[in-house]
């Protein structure tokens, strides 16, 4: 049985590729939300609707387990969805939120997320719980969300302004830990490390979701063998228009067959 992702676009692509890299006998059944894309500003509740619908389609496809690929979506429906489904559902905050805490040496943190995950205050949340020392800065960055969807990341001068231009306010910021709360940024995260002279510790929520995913599933006895050939599928939901470019960009090479 495959394992479901579901982003508002093609950030989950970026824990898509994770899983691929872990275990490549594993099927990953996509689900993109480009209709509803960015989910970054809309309400809670709009975000807790289209989470869950694309959750319930996943499963309805007959997938054993779903990784919610994006922040704003986890912070919408994490943890009540996970109790009202039949699958194992994993989120990305609180797996962002362990690894950030496991590198930080000063508890001094920025996280670069959408106006929905800050707003929510759930990495706030999920950091605090484990250690009220921490100290967290918040950035939201949804102009980082259209520059990748649009695909004006492939231009290194584009990318390097926008990205320079957003982040010069922490310039010497004294987090020692940048959090990548929001899964479509591990594509720009080079230049985010480039800004910070590469002197941060760079914390990538999607993949430490993968990691504590796949170590469950595995306990569960849930993973399928490394030399099955899988049969990727990605199901959009709106328009396509880049989203095959960014996924064949991103993770070359592979088969995968795709629904709208
Ligand atoms: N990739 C999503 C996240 O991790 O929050 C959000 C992108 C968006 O819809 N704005």
């Amino acid at each position: 049985k495959p394992i479901g992702i579901m982003d508002s676009g093609v950030g989950g692509l970026t824990v898509m590729k994770e899983i691929i890299h872990a275990l490549p006998g594993e099927t990953v059944y996509y689900f993109a939300d480009s209709f509803n894309c960015p989910y970054g500003p809309k309400s809670h509740e709009d975000v807790k609707r289209y989470t869950t619908e694309a959750v319930n389609f996943l499963i309805d496809k007959g997938v054993k387990a779903v990784i919610i690929a994006c922040n704003t979506a986890t912070a919408a429906v994490m943890p009540a969805l996970r109790d009202a489904v039949d699958v194992p559902v994993y989120g990305v905050i609180n797996p962002g939120s362990l690894g950030a805490l496991r590198k930080s040496d000063n508890n001094e943190m920025l996280l670069l997320a959408t106006e929905g995950t800050i707003k929510s205050g759930a990495y706030e949340e999920g950091i605090l719980s484990l250690d009220p020392d921490v100290n967290i800065h918040n950035l939201a960055c949804p102009e980082f969300v259209t520059l990748i969807e649009n695909l004006d990341y492939k231009d290194p001068d584009i990318t390097r302004d926008c990205v320079y231009k957003k982040l010069e306010p922490y310039k010497n910021t004294e987090a020692d830990t940048v959090i990548l709360g929001c899964t479509h940024f591990p594509i720009i995260e080079q230049y985010i490390d480039e800004f910070f002279n590469g002197e941060k510790h760079i914390i990538d929520a999607g993949f430490e979701a993968v990691s504590i995913a796949l170590v469950q599933l595995h306990k569960k006895k849930l993973l399928t063998a490394k030399n099955d050939t899988p049969k990727h599928r990605v199901f959009i939901h709106g328009k396509n228009d880049n989203f095959e470019k960014i996924m064949n960009s991103w993770i070359p090479d592979l088969e995968y067959s795709i629904e709208n």
